[in-house]
């Protein structure tokens, strides 16, 4: 089964760039080298994790990074997009780790000897542990801290990086680390979502301003992630509820970036859940970016409720993947349209898409027809949205290989690679041998 796009598409155009990506606590392992994160601690609390694994090994790329640009180099990919672990470049007190350092200059440089772009994402929810025991982001000074550790970081790296993104999916961060509870440091108020949001985003804000100073040459930005919510019907209270969702969930975080300002259901909400907002805040979050990195994999639906305004409808009879995520690439299309209507927007990168699949590896072959379809079906929607005005630069796929899948641990597979976790033998997967077809195939 092949990956095509239609003849005239800009996706095929050379200067589109098409990439893969990772994130540091997913798969470096090397736990040894750098201070304990907040991940490091929630693994190690019984009943967080499904199968009560860890990030000490992941995909041990601490140990196996030179073959791993060799497989990303095989792969024929523009672009590479990683993580930096915050505790494994600075120590405690904030002074510079060099070992760490010289870790990601090695990466990176042997990703430009190969000729591959280097995007790089300060913060994919790693927070180094000695932040959180002072409160984490519901502590308006690790905005501070974020700040400095992204001042020495670009100034040490920024020779070899063509972009930066602050932060990976602040939503999850907040939401589901501190308002949800399923994601590190598991805490569980609603008054901590929308608080630690708030200095996630003054957080990368400040970032912003370092970058563009350090680093004016590189293409600066954040990534968000979006999971659009459809309303179950026309009724008034059901559309109402969905729109509020996605006020919740969706622009709580595009908002303040674009506009300045939170979406309006913050004037329902109670003193004690609002964000403690000092003057000049919303100016720092909206400081102008260079790129939005943009993050699909589904869609929710939604109905109304009577005490709690909006209920998620859990997916039935519809395609799933592996997560249990439907798998609805219209929305993806909508939802880039929509971005492009509702804001004066930079080029937009996908920064990840991709699906988890219940993949099985047979003589060192793993024929995942379901991911290939999921990708093919999600690139013509990227390619829909392009088609009515909508700015897309690049294609990410999650992931460039098997890795720690969160809460779910190693018992979902993302990758383009398969990993078998005993021997740490990495199999390019049928997706990735399409993927890369489809990329080298460009005239
Ligand atoms: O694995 C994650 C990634 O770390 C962030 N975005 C979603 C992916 C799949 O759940």
């Amino acid at each position: 089964m092949k990956l095509s796009l239609p003849e005239n598409s800009r996706m095929l155009e050379k200067d589109f760039t098409f990439g893969v990506a990772t994130a540091s606590f997913q798969i470096e392992g090397g736990i040894d080298h750098r201070q304990p994160c907040i991940w490091d601690t929630f693994c190690a609390k019984s009943g967080t994790i499904a199968d009560k694994s860890d990030g000490s090994v992941a995909c041990n790329h601490f140990n196996l990074w030179q073959q791993d640009v060799q497989l990303i180099a095989d792969m024929g990919v523009d672009a590479y997009r990683l993580s930096i672990a915050w505790g494994r470049v600075l120590n405690e007190d904030g002074s510079k780790n060099s070992a760490g350092v010289e870790f990601y200059r090695n990466l990176l440089r042997g990703l430009k000897t190969k000729n591959i772009k280097t995007f790089v994402t300060l913060y994919h929810w790693d927070l180094p542990q000695h932040l959180e025991d002072n409160g984490g982001w519901l502590n308006r000074q690790t905005a501070y801290a974020f700040r400095d550790y992204a001042d020495l970081i670009s100034r040490e790296l920024g020779d070899l990086v063509d972009s930066w993104a602050t932060l990976n999916e602040p939503f999850c961060s907040s939401y589901l680390g501190y308002e949800a509870g399923i994601h590190a440091p598991g805490k569980g108020q609603q008054s901590y979502g929308r608080k630690s949001a708030h200095h996630l985003l003054l957080a990368h804000g400040l970032a912003m301003q370092v970058l563009q100073k350090n680093c004016p040459d590189s293409m600066n930005g954040i990534v968000l992630n979006f999971t659009p919510g459809y309303s179950v019907s026309d009724s008034a209270e059901d559309m109402q509820a969905t729109a509020y969702a996605n006020d919740y969930f969706n622009w709580w975080y595009s908002r303040p970036i674009f506009e300045g300002k939170y979406p309006d259901i913050i004037d329902s909400f109670d003193d004690s859940i609002k964000p403690d907002i000092e003057s000049g805040d919303m100016e720092i979050i909206a400081t102008p970016i260079d790129f939005l990195g943009v993050n699909f994999y589904t869609r929710a639906v939604y109905k109304a409720h009577p005490t709690s305004i909006f209920e998620e409808i859990p997916p039935s009879d519809v395609p799933l993947t592996d997560m249990g995520w439907e798998i609805y690439p219209q929305a993806f299309t909508q939802l880039l349209s929509e971005l492009h209507s509702r804001y004066s927007l930079p080029p937009i990168y996908i920064t990840e898409n991709g699906a988890a699949m219940p993949d099985q590896l047979t003589a060192g072959v793993v024929n995942d027809l379901g991911r290939i379809q999921y990708y093919q079906d999600h690139m013509n929607a990227v390619n829909a949205a392009i088609d009515v005005g909508v700015n897309v630069q690049g294609y990410f796929g999650w992931s460039l290989m098997d890795n720690f899948e969160w809460a779910l641990g190693y018992t979902k597979r993302f990758g383009l690679v398969y990993v078998d976790y005993d021997t740490q033998q990495r199999y390019v997967k049928e997706s990735g041998k399409a993927y890369t077809k489809l990329i080298t195939s460009r005239s």
